[in-house]
C-alpha cells in the first residue's frame, strides 16, 4: 500500500522509459482509505510479478486504465514503476471493453462457446481506444525501446505504434486462445487485426497450435509469406510469431502454502463443511469458458446414480464476479446458480452441502488455503488460453498430495500430461474421471504430483517472461 494520491507527487511527468509495458489494465488498484484518501495498490495479478525485475531494472513504464471513467490521473510512479494511466469514458467503456473485446474477441477467440456480436459502433471504438493506447506508448517510449503489448483488448497497438514510432522494438503476447482460419474468418475486421498484430517483431501465443492458426491466416486473409515461425512483410520486416507458455510465481504460493496459519485454515474449511472425506474444488472467474456448469452436472449426476455420496466427496466452487454487465455473464449466473440451488435441495443435509457455491471475491491467502484443502482439483475449461488456477494448484501441493482433473481444451494440458485429463463436453468421461480421481490410489497421485511439479518448478513466470524478452532483444532491428 502507498500513500500516492491524487494531485500529489508528479515525479514522472514527461519521462520515457527503454521497457514499456501496454495493458488494458494498470498494475494497481484505487482504493479509499477510511480518511477518504484515494490511495493505490499494487494488485496481486500475476503479470505485474512477472514483470517487476524487468520494470525495475530498466525504470520501466506500464500504460494502461485505471478502471475507472472519471478523468485519468496524470502519470505517478508507483513500486519502481512509471505508470501512465490511459482514460477511458463510460461510452468506451461500453463499446471497447465491454462490447467488442467481451462480446465480440472473447467468445470468438473461444471457440463461440456463446455467439460472438459483431457491431460496427464497438469495432469503431475498439479502433479509437487501442490509438489512445499506441499513442501514450509512442510518448513515454525512449529512442529504440522494448515495448511489449499485451492481450485481445489491445490487438490494434503495435501497428499503430509502429507508424509513429518505426525505431522501437515491439512484442505482442496474447494470453487467450487464437481460433482456427474458420472461425476467425467470420471476423469482419479479420484483416484489421492481423495487420495490427503484424505491427509486432514477435507475436507470443500460449500454445503452439495458436501460433500455426495466426501463421495459416497470414497466407490465407493477407497472402503473406510464412516459413516454419517467420512471416515475411511485403515491406521487407519479418515477424515471428510462436509459442511462450504463461506461468506463476510458484516460490510466493509455496510460501503462503506452508505457513501454518494457511494450514489451520484448510483444516477450518474442512470442518465448516461437515468434514466430508473428499473435496473437490473449482476455483475460477464467473465465465462461460469455464465449465463449471458441466463440472457441478456430473458432480451432481454421480450423487444421483448412487456413485458418490456427500459423505464421501462435496464440492466447493469458488466463481469470482466478472463482467457482471455483458448480458451472457448474468445468464451464466443464473444457470449455475438456479444448478447449484437444485444440486443441493436434492443431496445437502444441514450443515453439509453438497455444493458450496460462493459467488465473491477472496484474498490471496484464503484462495491458497482452500487449494490446500482440497484433495482433487476440477479444472475443466471447453476453451482457455492457459489456465493458471491448475498450475497454481500444483504450486501449493508441496508435500506431493492432491489430485488435478484438467481439461484437454486449456493450454496448461500441454505441460501436465500426467493429470487426469478429460473432455469437458462427454458428461459420462467427466464422471469417469472425477470418480477415478476420487478414488485415485495414493501412491499414484503422488507419482503423478511429483511430476507436475517438477515441469512447473522449472517453468515459472521469470523464465517465460526472460523467454520472450530475450527473443524480442534478438529480433531483426525495425
Ligand atoms: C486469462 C486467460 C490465462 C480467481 N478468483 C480470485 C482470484 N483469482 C485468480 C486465480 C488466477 C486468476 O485469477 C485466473 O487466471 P486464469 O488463468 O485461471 O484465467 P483468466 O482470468 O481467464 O486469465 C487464461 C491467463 O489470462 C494468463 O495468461 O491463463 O487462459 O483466460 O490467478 O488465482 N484471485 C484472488 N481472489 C479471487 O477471488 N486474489
Amino acid at each position: 500500500m502507498t500513500t500516492e494520491s491524487y494531485g500529489g507527487r508528479r515525479s514522472g511527468l514527461g519521462r520515457v522509459s527503454s521497457f514499456v509495458v501496454v495493458a488494458n489494465r494498470l498494475p494497481v488498484d484505487r482504493v479509499e482509505e477510511p480518511d477518504g484518501t484515494l490511495t493505490w495498490r499494487r494488485s496481486p495479478g500475476g503479470l505485474v510479478t512477472a514483470l517487476d525485475p524487468v520494470m525495475r531494472a530498466n525504470k520501466g513504464a506500464w500504460i494502461g486504465w485505471a478502471g475507472t471513467t472519471d478523468e485519468a490521473p496524470e502519470p505517478f510512479d508507483e513500486a519502481g514503476m512509471h505508470l501512465v494511466p490511459v482514460r477511458l469514458t463510460a461510452e468506451d467503456v461500453e463499446k471497447y471493453y465491454e462490447g467488442f473485446s467481451n462480446a465480440t474477441l472473447w467468445p470468438l477467440y473461444h471457440d463461440v462457446i456463446a455467439p460472438p456480436e459483431y457491431r460496427r459502433d464497438w469495432w469503431e471504438a475498439y479502433c479509437q481506444v487501442n490509438r489512445r493506447f499506441a499513442e501514450a506508448a509512442a510518448r513515454v517510449a525512449a529512442q529504440g525501446a522494448l515495448v511489449w503489448v499485451h492481450d485481445y483488448q489491445l490487438q490494434l497497438v503495435p501497428e499503430m505504434l509502429r507508424a509513429i514510432r518505426p525505431d522501437l522494438r515491439i512484442g505482442f503476447f496474447l494470453h487467450i486462445p487464437f481460433p482456427p482460419v474458420e472461425l476467425y474468418a467470420r471476423l469482419p475486421w479479420r484483416q484489421a487485426i492481423l495487420r495490427g498484430l503484424l505491427g509486432a517483431d514477435l507475436v507470443g501465443f500460449q500454445r503452439p497450435g495458436a501460433a500455426s492458426n495466426f501463421l495459416r491466416l497470414t497466407r490465407r486473409l493477407l497472402g503473406y509469406q510464412t516459413q516454419r515461425d517467420r512471416v515475411f512483410l511485403p515491406d521487407g520486416r519479418v515477424v515471428r510469431a510462436r509459442s511462450f507458455p504463461i506461468s506463476i510465481d510458484v516460490g510466493e504460493l509455496e510460501e503462503i502454502a506452508r505457513r501454518p496459519e494457511t494450514e489451520r485454515r484448510a483444516w477450518e474449511i474442512r470442518e465448516e463443511i461437515g468434514a466430508p472425506s473428499k473435496i473437490l474444488l473449482g476455483i475460477d472467474r464467473l465465465d462461460y469458458t469455464k465449465g463449471i456448469g458441466e463440472r457441478i452436472h456430473a458432480f451432481a449426476e454421480l450423487l444421483g446414480d448412487g456413485l458418490l455420496t456427500p459423505e464421501e466427496a462435496t464440492f466447493i466452487q469458488v466463481a469470482t464476479p466478472s463482467r457482471e454487465r455483458v448480458e451472457q455473464y448474468q445468464r451464466l449466473r443464473d444457470d449455475v446458480e438456479l444448478m447449484v440451488g437444485r444440486v443441493n435441495g436434492a443431496y445437502g443435509r444441514i450443515g453439509r452441502p453438497a455444493v458450496t457455491y460462493l459467488h465473491t471475491s477472496h484474498e490471496r491467502s484464503e484462495l491458497v488455503a482452500l487449494y490446500r484443502a482440497a484433495d482433487v482439483m476440477v479444472v475443466t475449461p471447453l476453451r482457455d488460453g492457459m489456465n493458471l488456477v491448475a498450475k497454481e494448484y500444483i504450486a501449493c501441493r508441496y508435500d506431493h498430495t492432491g489430485v488435478l482433473v484438467l481439461s484437454e481444451f486449456a493450454g496448461a494440458a500441454d505441460e501436465f500430461r500426467q493429470a487426469i485429463l478429460v473432455n469437458p463436453y462427454d458428461v459420462d468421461m467427466l464422471k469417469r474421471r472425477l470418480l477415478e480421481a476420487i478414488r485415485l490410489e495414493p501412491r499414484e497421485a503422488t507419482r503423478k504430483m511429483r511430476a507436475m511439479r517438477r515441469h512447473l518448478v522449472e517453468h515459472d513466470v521469470d523464465r517465460w517472461a526472460n523467454s520472450f524478452l530475450s527473443e524480442l532483444r534478438g529480433a531483426q532491428r525495425p
